[in-house]
């Protein structure tokens, strides 16, 4: 078939789209000096900023291990707070190296954004927080609520799933923040919030009620939230998926900011792998062998952004539980450093 003239230009805007995407990030980040982030707007445990304009959060120590990693100090990060419809454009127009914001790794978000998933950093799933006055033991006896919701999210799929499914009706409240989306719950203008099961936990440490709310048993979803990059750069996201790699395989092999220095004369080779770079691990991903030390020693290993941020260390209290290792219960499971 002969090709037409609209034909061929789209065929080289596509071919120029690719090689955009295709520029190395990691070149980018290393002259911009600073890692660009993408956050929440807000959500504590995740990305919240403090009274100093610090964030903090686990999604927050996934970027900061990544500066880490790449530019060699983890307070080389510039955080840009992005509402759930925001983040992917922000993502594909470059605006943001990197997208760590509580974000569901899903298919049609995998293949059709033009985006890469690389890993799971929480496993989450939907659940519904209702005010005890309401009177309701399960999501089964939620027919015809009125549920606050945010914009954008696969919170809103499933609900509208979950409803279709058990025959129920409902009716949508929603908004583009979760400061709003918890506002709009204690003014009642809904009966219930729905949201990852994480986040939950997150906005009850906000209510100001919070003793006459409670989290109905049900999860109706698997949200496997992880750090996002840009198709067309392998190398930049085999860095983002080895940086999270290395602080899981670190609390496995007993590897953590306290230890890692007395760590770098362990006898065992995996260890050494892993915080000296034996067998050129950091060279093989485009950056020095010191790669993984640099995470551990300034963020730490995934039990310890775990717990300080959602766990025994802060108001969330969230147990382990899924995100507990592959060996102690949980399915967290990276693949080995060698
Ligand atoms: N994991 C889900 C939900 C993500 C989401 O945006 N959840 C809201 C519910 S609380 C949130 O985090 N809001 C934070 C914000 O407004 O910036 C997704 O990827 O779609």
């Amino acid at each position: 078939m002969k090709s037409t003239p609209i034909l061929v230009a789209a065929a080289a805007v596509a071919a120029l789209v690719a090689g955009a995407a295709q520029a190395a990030t990691l070149d980018d980040v290393k002259s911009k000096g600073v890692l660009s982030c993408g956050v929440s707007t807000g959500l504590p445990g995740f990305s919240a900023p403090d009274a100093n304009k610090n964030w903090n959060g686990i999604d927050v120590d996934v970027c900061r291990a990544i500066a880490a990693a790449v530019l060699g100090d983890a307070g080389k990060v510039k955080f840009t707070p992005l509402t759930a419809k925001e983040r992917f454009t922000a993502l594909q127009s470059g605006e943001i190296d990197v997208l760590a914001r509580n974000t569901t790794w899903t298919h049609t978000r995998d293949t059709s954004l033009g985006l890469n998933f690389t890993g799971v950093h929480y496993y989450d799933g939907q659940g519904f927080l209702v005010t005890k006055s309401l009177g309701v033991k399960s999501a089964k006896e939620l027919d015809g609520a009125a549920v606050c919701i945010q914009a954008g999210t696969t919170t809103e799929l499933n609900l509208a799933d979950y409803f279709r499914f058990n025959k129920m009706q409902y009716k949508a409240v929603v908004f583009d923040t979760s400061e709003q989306t918890l506002a709009g719950f204690e003014a009642n203008r809904c009966d219930v919030l729905t949201s990852d099961q994480s986040q939950l936990y997150a906005l009850r440490t906000k209510i100001k009620n919070a003793a006459n709310t409670v989290v109905l048993p049900e999860v109706i979803s698997k949200e496997p939230l992880g750090p996002v990059v840009r198709q067309g750069d392998d190398q930049w996201f085999n860095i983002v998926k080895w940086t999270l790699n290395a602080m899981i395989n670190a609390e496995e092999l007993g590897v953590s900011s306290k230890n890692v220095d007395a760590k770098k004369s362990d006898k065992n080779p995996a260890v050494a792998r892993l915080v000296v770079g034996t067998g050129d691990m950091g060279k093989k991903l485009g950056l020095d062998n010191d790669w993984a030390y640099r995470i551990l020693k300034q963020v730490g290993n995934y039990s310890e952004i775990f717990e300080r941020n959602v766990g025994s260390g802060s108001p969330l209290k969230i147990s382990r539980g899924l995100n507990a290792l592959w060996n102690q219960g949980g399915i967290l499971y990276a693949p080995p450093i060698r």
